[in-house]
């Protein structure tokens, strides 16, 4: 197996893309591609400032890195969710991740802000979790309902243009198929490489919407980042998880299963498959009283009736700053 650029050999061959290279040409490919879809789905310019959502794993420091590399204005959010804080899993999942993060901007000298659920509301997810019993047994609907309202408090009292977070084709494709199992319409609609302002508060993107996991791993790797390599105990058993094996055998049989899945549907929407969204359902937001984030809700957001300990002008810590 030879790299196609320069014939000597390869590290990775991309089935999917029919394409092997070796070490340096995958690095510089990879970049390439991410600065691509960037610029495909209009997702931010040089001039705009970028908070990336990092969690310590291979996906949020290879994208923090790529747009490093690109020359884009990135800081970084890092958000400490207490997980594994009381022995649960027998890991302290949140301080190896922080650990990781903080190491990473440190040695680039970028700006990492950091948040900790439990300092900042009293309380870790699981915690929350188990008090107000939302979501059932897993704290995943907690963690997520948290992680989207800390994203956007920090995104807007910064100032910056766009939220990237470093969801990726596996991750978009198994989403997509478990939409798509229930013909989920709205959520089918709302399913995007880029969320407009007002849709869900600050402008969201993913830049790694079209890179495999496998891809974004390899990356980390060779480039020789330090990540997290356990996944949230949490995650363990998820539908998500179970999605994602079945899309794998899907790819193992026929390559390029999961790619064509995910654009021919960005396609399908962009000719009109799915209806726009009603003007009527943006109006049906208003400011929450208590944290003045959007919400459909009748008074307070969601966020506001899980966790009452609410600061609303807390401000991040801030890790390292460049
Ligand atoms: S971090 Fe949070 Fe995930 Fe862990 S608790 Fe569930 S949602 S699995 S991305
Ligand atoms: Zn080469
Ligand atoms: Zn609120």
């Amino acid at each position: 197996m030879r790299c196609r650029t320069c014939h000597t050999k390869a590290v990775i061959n991309m089935r999917h893309h029919r394409l092997s290279l070796c070490k340096d040409h995958y690095l510089d490919w990879f970049v390439e591609q991410t600065g691509k879809t960037i610029k495909k789905y209009h997702m931010f310019g040089h001039s705009q400032r970028v908070l990336v959502a990092v969690s310590g794993g291979k996906d949020s420091l290879s994208l923090w890195d790529v747009l490093w590399r690109l020359g884009y204005n990135a800081d970084g959010l890092y958000i400490n969710l207490g997980i594994g804080a009381d022995g649960e899993g027998g890991l302290p999942y949140s301080d190896l991740s922080a650990e990781h993060a903080s190491r990473f901007a440190s040695e680039r000298g970028l700006k990492l802000l950091q948040v900790n659920i439990r300092q900042e509301y009293g309380e870790t997810i699981p915690e929350i979790a188990a008090r107000t019993r939302h979501g059932g047994d897993r704290p995943c609907s907690v963690c997520g309902l948290v992680k989207r309202h800390v994203m956007n408090r920090v995104a807007a009292q910064g100032g910056y243009a766009v939220l990237t977070t470093a969801h990726n084709l596996d991750d978009e494709a198994a989403v997509l198929f478990s939409n798509a199992l229930t013909w989920s319409s709205e959520l089918l609609r709302r399913q995007a490489p880029v969320l407009e302002e007002g849709e869900g508060l600050t402008r969201k993107a993913k830049p790694f919407c079209r890179v495999y996991e496998r891809e974004s791993a390899a990356y980390a790797i060779l480039r020789g980042i330090p990540y997290i390599h356990d996944e949230c105990p949490y995650a363990e058993g998820s539908t998500t998880l179970y999605y994602k094996e079945i899309l794998n055998q899907l790819e193992t049989k026929r390559p390029s299963s999961k790619l064509t899945y995910y654009t021919t549907f960005l396609k399908a929407k962009d000719e009109g498959l799915f209806t726009p969204e009603p003007p009527e359902e943006h109006k049906a937001l208003h400011p929450c009283p208590s944290c003045g984030q959007l919400t459909s809700a009748a008074e307070r957001c969601a966020f506001c009736r899980l966790v009452p300990g609410l600061k609303p002008g807390a401000s991040p810590d801030q890790a390292t700053s460049r």
